[in-house]
């Protein structure tokens, strides 16, 4: 009988997440990643509750551990061992009395894709298990989500603001290095981009260690990262401090899509437990509902990123673009304009997609890290929004291809769009977990 190349496609999935286990949730990579970042647990349980659902819980829950008093989830818990004392020494979060107390945290978020995850538990679960499940989760996430507006939605326009590219999980997109560039370089950076600069750079760098260079972010850039956290750490990761003065923030397509999902999610949590949603949030979430529209740019007809203080579009072309398939609230008439952008060879469509950066990027480079690779967190979002809006067709390459790509080279953290080279980290956790789940719930032919 031939042999069924998914049985190890699916098999190395697993593995990969057995070995990225940690006590109670699963770190993003070894050595890389030796921390939990807030979206990865939210992929990774999509992926889990195939496996063992009580882990994919368990994955969750873990999550709550770093909640802050305020209500924001951070895009990181630091591990405890003694070889991460430098990563937690390095934020500070304790500097601002919402943190919490037993655990250090980073002091700020990432996209909010928990709410998606959730459900998705949910959805295997008998309605008195899915009940008690949503009851424990939803205050947390009505806090979480509470928090967003908050805390993020200052002037009130129904689109969350990010404080710095990290929270963005599209770390070196083309957009927040345009703007870093813009407002955030400090006078010192030209003095020290030289080759000995360079040299020091690399030496205090970890990341280099274990992916080659260019597969990175380069010296420079990350220089500028570390700065602006370093600012942000010197207001006590306060938002008013931080607003108070700054330039640098943005009103981010790619969170802001999967915050509208992710508030439509929480809806249905409500709904299924019986309890309403705090009035104050339930404008909001109404508010946001047209908010992607602001972003809409007639003309270049694609969605921008822009500058929350000045609202500038940061004309950027870039994957994010697409997300709004993803959150749901576009008209089929967006929906549309928008699959033509994932059907144009000068653009998105690749023997690999979806590319982060369409091929016409000033910045494509095709392994380098969010300036072209693909990705299959990003993949799995555009291929779920594009079934939601009836493009069977096109959601189902996307996932064969991305199967098809961890079946030739196992799962690696980002691969080329052009000719699926893998790049970044091996063993990829949340790689392994939506490949996983690609393969149970859409009958790829490849499943075990
Ligand atoms: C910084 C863990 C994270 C992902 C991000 C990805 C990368 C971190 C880094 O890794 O970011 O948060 O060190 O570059 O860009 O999306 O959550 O996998």
């Amino acid at each position: 009988m031939e042999k069924d190349p998914s049985v190890s496609v699916a098999q190395i999935c697993r593995d990969t997440l057995e070995q990225n286990w940690r006590d109670d949730h699963t770190i993003p990579a070894g050595n890389l990643y030796p921390h939990q970042w807030l979206w990865d647990s939210a992929f990774i349980a999509i992926g889990l509750r195939h496996i063992d659902i009580d882990r994919a819980q368990t994955e969750l829950r873990s999550l709550l551990k770093g909640q802050w008093a305020n209500g924001m989830l951070p895009h990181i818990i630091f591990a405890e061992h003694e070889k991460a004392s430098r990563d937690r020494y390095l934020w500070q979060a304790w500097r601002n009395p919402n943190a919490p107390e037993d655990v250090n945290t980073t002091g700020m978020t990432q996209p909010p894709v928990l709410a998606e995850a959730v459900v998705k538990i949910g959805e295997k679960l008998n309605m008195k298990d899915r009940r008690a499940w949503y009851l424990d989760m939803y205050q947390p996430l009505v806090d979480y989500h509470s928090w967003l507006y908050r805390e993020r939605d200052p002037q009130n326009d129904g689109l969350a603001l990010l404080i710095h590219p990290w929270e963005s999980g599209l770390d070196s997109s083309p957009p927040w290095i345009d703007q870093l560039h813009m407002h955030s370089k400090p006078w010192w950076i030209n003095l020290i981009d030289n080759r000995l600069g360079h040299i020091a750079i690399r030496a205090l760098r970890r990341d280099t260690r274990h992916v080659p260079p260019g597969q990175r972010m380069n010296d420079i850039d990350i220089l500028m990262y570390m700065n602006v956290m370093q600012r942000l750490k010197r207001k006590d990761w306060d938002i008013e401090r931080i607003l108070a003065r700054s330039h640098f923030a943005v009103e981010d397509v790619a969170f802001n899509s999967i915050l509208l999902r992710a508030n439509e999610h929480l809806e249905t949590i409500a709904k299924t437990v019986g309890h309403e949603l705090p009035q104050e949030l339930q404008d909001n979430i109404q508010r946001s509902k047209g908010a992607l529209e602001e972003l809409w740019d007639t003309g270049h007809e694609q969605y921008f990123s822009r500058n929350a203080l000045t609202h500038h579009a940061i004309k950027e072309p870039t994957i994010a673009t697409l997300l709004p398939l993803y959150a749901g609230t576009i008209t089929k008439e967006r929906a549309k304009q928008l699959v033509q952008l994932l059907h144009d060879k000068k653009q998105f469509d690749s023997p690999y997609p979806v590319p982060s950066v369409p091929f016409t990027s000033t910045y494509y480079n095709h392994l380098s890290y969010w300036q072209g690779p693909t990705w299959i967190n990003t993949n799995w979002l555009i291929a779920d929004g594009l079934e939601r809006y009836g493009f069977k067709d096109e959601a189902k390459r996307i996932r064969q291809k991305s199967v098809e790509l961890v079946a030739a080279s196992g799962p690696y953290e980002y691969f080329s769009a052009k000719d699926g080279t893998p790049a970044g980290a091996k063993n990829f956790s949340w790689t392994a977990a939506l490949v996983l789940d690609m393969l149970s719930e859409h009958s790829l032919q490849l499943e075990n």
